[in-house]
């Protein structure tokens, strides 16, 4: 069994800083789960467009509001605390947070390495496409 701790793992190698959010990655790849489990937080006023094309990822909203545009269709659903949204066919998005953080459940399949970073186009490298 895992058991971990937000609060202890935050500040650690755990915790990823990037502009406009950070996340605390709670399961890896390493942790051999087939998926892997983040609390990330969007910072207030972010506006981040992603697109994960190696990847599946669904979000949960634990706190904090926002929304979420979907660049095929131009529809923007509300997020609030209770709403999941699910990238099903590894959809563009544009993130918005509102005026105070988004705190987000993130759960990303295959799972992260912890060592991906956004690239130009707002995915994650699959481990085998790194150098
Ligand atoms: C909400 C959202 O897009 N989360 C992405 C996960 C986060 N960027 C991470 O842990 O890399």
């Amino acid at each position: 069994m895992i058991v971990r701790d937000l609060n202890e793992a935050k500040g650690t190698e755990r915790h990823i800083h990037s502009n406009g959010w950070d996340s605390v990655r709670l399961l890896l790849k390493s942790d051999n789960m087939g998926f892997s489990f983040h609390i990330t937080t969007i910072h207030a006023n972010a506006e981040l467009e992603m697109h994960y094309k190696n990847h599946l990822e669904s979000v949960y909203c634990v706190d904090g509001t926002g929304s979420i545009e979907d660049l095929a269709t131009g529809e923007i659903h509300q997020i609030r605390p209770g709403v999941m949204y699910a990238l099903d066919k590894h959809d563009k998005h544009i993130l918005r947070a509102n005026d105070k953080p988004m705190i987000m459940a993130c759960v990303f399949n295959p799972p992260v390495t912890g060592k991906e970073v956004h690239q130009e186009d707002g995915s994650y490298a699959l481990e085998a496409e790194e150098a």
